[in-house]
């Protein structure tokens, strides 16, 4: 990637252009914020706020063009097997396309499974939020237990957290990830299994944390009620591996089918998604469907330099491989989005973390940066003095809403203000001189203001893009997502690596399970190094497990 033309242009550019000021280019650029801001429906994408000018986005869109980026979106969009590790395609699109023009894969329209799918998701949703789903004692439905980790929970829980105000409020829903025992535990505590309908999300249906916890959940059922003979009206699966649902006890009736070209990180459009219909319904659930497929048809048939998603990937690869910044910060400013930072830790980490090539080589070069966030207020009262003063360079993403739910002005002037002087400071910093007045005003003598001086000068010149949208419906959410999962992409492309496998995940499976195994007796451990061995011989020692 190096060797690429665009590259070595781009070498020379960033020598030339990264002392420039961004408060300079501002000055000298009265029309900077309509030249770099575009729009999508309602959402508005301002990437002004970054150290760039004309030529360096000339420059990325032709390191888009010399990648062939646009011929890669047609093999995505075309079910080739670009995830080759697993020789899989990558057809998460299908799930929420509006059209009926067929998906194929090896030859056969996928469309129609698709369908079939998500009406029988929509019919079990529809007869719990309507009260017809009856359980053991034919009592409704008041809670609902996603039991899933990773793919199978980050996703239907930030959506949920997002849309809670779409939510019906008289069903709880709960997500339970961890083997932590505290985490099931905690949640089961103030549940009636009488009323409580759990999910057992897994597209393998053998991740242990998972795995682990379905089995608590079952024997908790059964503790309480004492016999299977209803248990099919207090579980369900989504699962690729029905034969293993099976074998748990699920009914083959509450078996709702995942497939093998949707990555778990990528799933939140397929039946994964069942504790979301059941809370916001199954309009609302094709709302989101609709946003994420409107952002599909814009990354396929918008110019590269327009495309929203390629514009984002250029700037990540701008800081990422030229500043050499290692990270990027993900700051909603909307309380309802606070799981969506670590729903894109998931997404972009686990796409983008890896170091070998397409063709099985080492890169020289870095890729994903590691991602972070939180809501952006209580960063601001938290880490934002890194990101004003650090000595590191991190890129951020501000998202925002013009209106709230209740539109209460007070709140919300109060919330944006902040996202628009955040955004200001981080652009423009303070210099010297302003330092200097605004300390003067404050009535301090010369020596006081130079000894305060250097502290409360702020460089500035720290890039922000900012997206605003007009509220956080179920729309602008699935829009909000795909345009990311695009994003994710186009960096892979670039970094030509493979984005949609994880044998980093995998990996972490097996070890565990091996190491399982040995924790059953008191035996000593011998065969892993000797931090490893002194580690799990302490665990057991302190156990004291029976001989
Ligand atoms: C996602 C990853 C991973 C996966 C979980 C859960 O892309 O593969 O996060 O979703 O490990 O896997 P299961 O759904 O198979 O339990």
């Amino acid at each position: 990637m190096r060797k690429l033309k665009s590259w070595q242009k781009l070498e020379e550019h960033f020598s030339s252009i990264k002392d420039e000021e961004m408060r300079d280019m501002f000055a000298n650029d009265p029309e900077r914020f309509n030249k770099y801001s575009l729009t999508l429906d309602d959402i508005l994408y301002d990437y002004s706020k970054n150290r760039i000018n004309d030529q360096t986005l000339k420059l990325l869109l032709e390191l888009a063009e010399e990648v062939n980026i646009s011929t890669w979106i047609k093999k995505l969009f075309k079910g080739e097997p670009i995830n080759h590790t697993e020789n899989r395609a990558v057809l998460h699109m299908a799930l929420r396309t509006q059209s009926s023009k067929p998906v194929k894969l090896d030859g056969i329209n996928i469309l129609p499974d698709i369908h079939y799918e998500r009406e029988r998701v929509k019919q079990l949703a529809e007869k719990i939020r309507t009260r017809q789903w009856r359980g053991a004692t034919n009592q409704s439905i008041t809670d609902v237990v996603n039991i899933g980790i990773g793919g199978s929970h980050l996703g239907p829980q930030m959506v949920y957290e997002a849309l809670k105000p779409y939510t019906l409020h008289d069903i709880n829903i709960h997500y339970v990830s961890n083997v932590d025992e505290n985490h099931i535990n905690d949640t089961l505590v103030y549940l009636n299994p009488e009323t409580t309908l759990f999910i057992i999300s897994s597209k393998t249906f053998t991740t242990q944390d998972t795995m682990v916890n379905a089995q608590t959940a079952k024997k908790w059922y059964l503790n309480k009620m004492g016999s299977e003979e209803f248990i099919h009206r207090h579980f369900c699966a989504v699962t690729a591996n029905i034969t293993l649902a099976k074998q748990f006890g699920i009914n083959e009736g509450n078996i709702f089918k995942m497939w093998d070209w949707v990555g778990g990180r990528y799933s939140i459009w397929s039946s994964i998604s069942l504790s979301i219909v059941i809370a916001i319904g199954s309009d609302n659930f094709d709302q989101l469907l609709v946003g994420a497929d409107e952002v599909d048809q814009h990354f396929q048939d918008t110019p590269l330099e327009q495309n929203i998603p390629v514009i984002m990937a250029l700037l990540g690869i701008w800081y990422n491989n030229f500043f050499a910044s290692e990270t990027i910060a993900i700051l909603p400013y909307d309380q309802h989005l606070h799981r969506f930072p670590a729903y894109l830790q998931q997404a972009d980490m686990e796409s983008n973390g890896k170091s070998v090539d397409r063709n099985g080589k080492q890169v020289n070069y870095s890729t994903g940066p590691i991602l972070f966030g939180e809501i952006g207020i209580s960063a601001q009262h938290a880490f934002f003095q890194l990101l004003h003063q650090g000595t590191k360079l991190v890129p951020c993403d501000i998202l925002a809403p013009i209106y709230n739910m209740e539109r209460n002005l007070t709140h919300h002037h109060a919330l944006m203000s902040n996202v628009f002087a955040q955004t200001e400071a981080m652009m423009k910093g303070r210099n010297e001189q302003e330092v200097t007045e605004e300390l003067k005003a404050q009535g301090l003598n010369t020596a006081q203001i130079k000894a305060l001086l250097p502290y409360k000068i702020f460089s500035g010149n720290r890039p922000t893009s900012t997206f605003i949208f007009d509220t956080l419906d179920p729309k602008t959410l699935g829009s909000l997502i795909a345009l990311y999962e695009h994003k994710i992409f186009v960096q892979g492309i670039i970094w030509e690596i493979n984005s949609f496998d994880q044998w980093g995940v995998e990996l972490g499976k097996k070890l565990a399970n091996t190491i399982l195994s040995q924790l059953d007796d008191d035996d000593e451990v011998t065969n892993h190094d000797c931090s490893t061995n002194g580690l799990i011989n302490h665990y057991k020692k302190k156990l004291n497990l029976p001989k």
